[in-house]
């Protein structure tokens, strides 16, 4: 496989400097950073995942070590990368730590990635390896990861590894739980750690083309993020963080998340869900002080509390809410209701992040999604013609800083479109600044749906809908949905004298083997689409004309 280096875009040598003499940047691996706070208290407990499983500080360092050297063991060199589609469980973290350690590089796939999906990373990646769960209710994810060995290959021309956490270990699959098992010995347990400046990860960006970018962020933007988010947060070592989001997002995996609250000493819990029962027993049981969810979720726990009291929730301290706009009135429900500081983080994979502050007043925590988490994150908010604006006005939110890469992996013609010549990344988010300098997020001007936090580019759906001969022109825009935030709704131009059904386009979503919260939700069979006075289709007209047949139907 190709060096990373050859198609990431670094930040400039004086940025280096600044970021390192300033202490942002601390110049050490992750797994350097980790095995320092083991040491520190070896015998406080670091993980557990509610099936009785609790790893200390001293066993997850050893464990992350010797998964480490088994990598290494299987042939796994550092620099190469392995697609990671685990769930919420202790495996998961286990390798992530064993992949940092090594200088093995992950690329986050969700667990709701198919096979179109999945083949895209490993081979855009060059990905030798990819590691799954045996399977996840109906879904045989081991199987799909034998399937894909020969489209890898012949596209890589490298080998395919399959790491499997589970029972039902096939022939051929490498047995996760023994992988990420305690050590027998502490050979190769000194192997050297890669740089500070080398690609940590790849993390998957929103979507607003075809697939997702990957974006890779290096061991000193990543730790920064996590660290920073910690202290924004109120995360110590005496804090318990709930992870019931799918783990390979960055919210819950960095922002503090996962690896926020390692580096803290705190303890990390794995949910497979959030689902409401569930995940209010395990905050009792747990002790959690901490946790992130998207605003859907917050909903549903907001009613469930209503229903059946916050008793359960009494530890809780912090919940974060983000990935989606959360609405002003929901935002006001949660202190009252959960018994939990409410704190909005409005963040990207490509890196901003912006957090409420723990003792802002209610009506910022509330109404805003807060302002940016680094002193070093510069922001703009400009018009068309990238002319900067007056706090209180809308515009395109654009931003540069120490944990904000400049461009996409392997995607020199989209970055020229992404950032801007002097490194300013394009958010694709309408931002307002209020004279506090906290940012409301007003809209956006990048072709996506935001389903639950889910993002989805229209043009990927597009792109598989005009596969069907029926189709003539087809739009992909969001609808507005009471718990989900938004949802896909396709307008389709049929071709003369065919008819297209949403049933028909769902199947062919199904025979294109994407996942599954992509698929359109919504048929509109129109003779004509909208277009704007310079020939594109106006998804905006399409979006208030979905929103109004909603309005009529209620
Ligand atoms: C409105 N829109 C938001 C918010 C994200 C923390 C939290 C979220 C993400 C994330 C993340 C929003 N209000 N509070 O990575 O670390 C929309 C914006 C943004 C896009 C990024 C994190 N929080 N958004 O959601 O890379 O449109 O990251 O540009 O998945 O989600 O999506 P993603």
């Amino acid at each position: 496989p190709t060096p990373i280096t050859e198609h990431t875009v670094p930040w400039p040598e004086a940025d280096v400097t600044r970021f390192t003499e300033e202490g942002l940047w601390a110049g050490a691996a992750i797994g350097t950073l980790l095995r320092e706070v083991a040491d520190r208290d070896p015998d406080a407990t670091a993980l557990t995942d509610g099936t009785g499983l609790r790893l200390t500080y001293g066993e997850l360092a050893d464990r992350a070590d010797a998964a480490a050297v088994r990598l290494r063991g299987l042939g796994i060199a550092r620099g190469e990368r392995i697609v990671m589609q685990l769930g919420n469980s202790w495996e998961f973290v286990v390798l992530l730590l064993a992949c940092l350690r090594a200088g093995v590089v992950p690329v986050m796939a969700l667990p709701a990635h198919r096979r179109a999906e999945l083949t895209y990373l490993a081979v855009h990646s060059e990905a030798v390896a990819i590691a799954v769960p045996d399977r996840t209710k109906d879904f045989d994810n081991q199987r799909l990861a034998h399937d894909l060995a020969a489209d890898v290959r012949a596209a890589t021309g490298a080998g395919w590894r399959v790491l499997v956490a589970g029972d039902d270990i096939e022939p051929g699959s490498v047995d996760l739980r023994s992988l990420c098992g305690p050590p027998t010995d502490r050979a190769g347990f000194d192997m050297p750690s890669p740089s500070s400046r080398d690609v940590a990860l790849f993390l998957l960006s929103g979507g607003t083309t075809g697939m997702p970018k990957l974006i890779a962020r290096t061991h000193d933007d990543y730790a920064y993020n996590a660290r920073a988010s910690a202290e924004v947060a109120g995360v110590t070592s005496e804090s318990v963080y709930l992870v019931s989001l799918p783990a390979g997002h960055n919210f819950p995996l960095a922002c503090p998340g996962i690896l926020g609250v390692l580096l803290a000493g705190g303890r990390v819990v794995m949910l497979p869900s959030p689902e409401p029962v569930r995940a209010f027993a395990t905050i009792a049981a747990e002790g959690v002080t901490h946790t992130a969810v998207v605003p859907a979720v917050a909903g549903r726990w907001l009613e469930r509390a209503a229903e059946h009291g916050a008793g359960q929730l009494a530890s809780l301290r912090v919940i974060q809410v983000g990935g989606a706009r959360l609405a002003d009135e929901l935002a006001y429900k949660v202190k009252p209701v959960l018994g939990a500081t409410l704190q909005q983080v409005f963040g990207m994979a490509e890196g901003l992040l912006n957090f409420t502050r723990l003792d802002d007043p209610a009506e910022t925590v509330c109404t805003t999604q807060g302002r940016p988490l680094s002193p070093f994150d510069e922001i703009r908010i400009v018009d068309e013609q990238d002319r900067d604006l007056p706090d209180g006005q809308a515009g395109l939110l654009l931003t540069r800083g120490p944990y904000t890469p400049r461009g996409y992996y392997r995607a020199a013609e989209h970055n020229a479109r992404s950032f801007t010549d002097d490194g300013w990344f394009r958010t694709g988010d309408i931002c307002l600044r209020t004279p506090e300098g906290d940012l409301v997020v007003a809209g956006r001007d990048k072709d996506m749906i935001n389903r639950g936090g889910e993002k989805i580019s229209a043009e990927e759906i597009e792109n598989l809908v005009y596969q069907l001969p029926s189709v003539s022109q087809v739009a992909a825009v969001a609808m507005p949905d009471p718990l989900l935030g938004e949802r896909v709704c396709l307008y389709v131009v049929p071709r003369a004298g065919e008819t297209v059904t949403l049933e028909e386009i769902r199947g062919q979503m199904e025979s294109a083997e994407v996942a599954r919260f992509k698929f359109p939700e919504r048929l509109v069979v129109v003779e004509e689409l909208a277009w704007t006075k310079v020939g594109k289709i106006d998804k905006k007209a399409l979006r208030a004309d979905i929103a109004d047949r909603l309005k009529a139907e209620l």
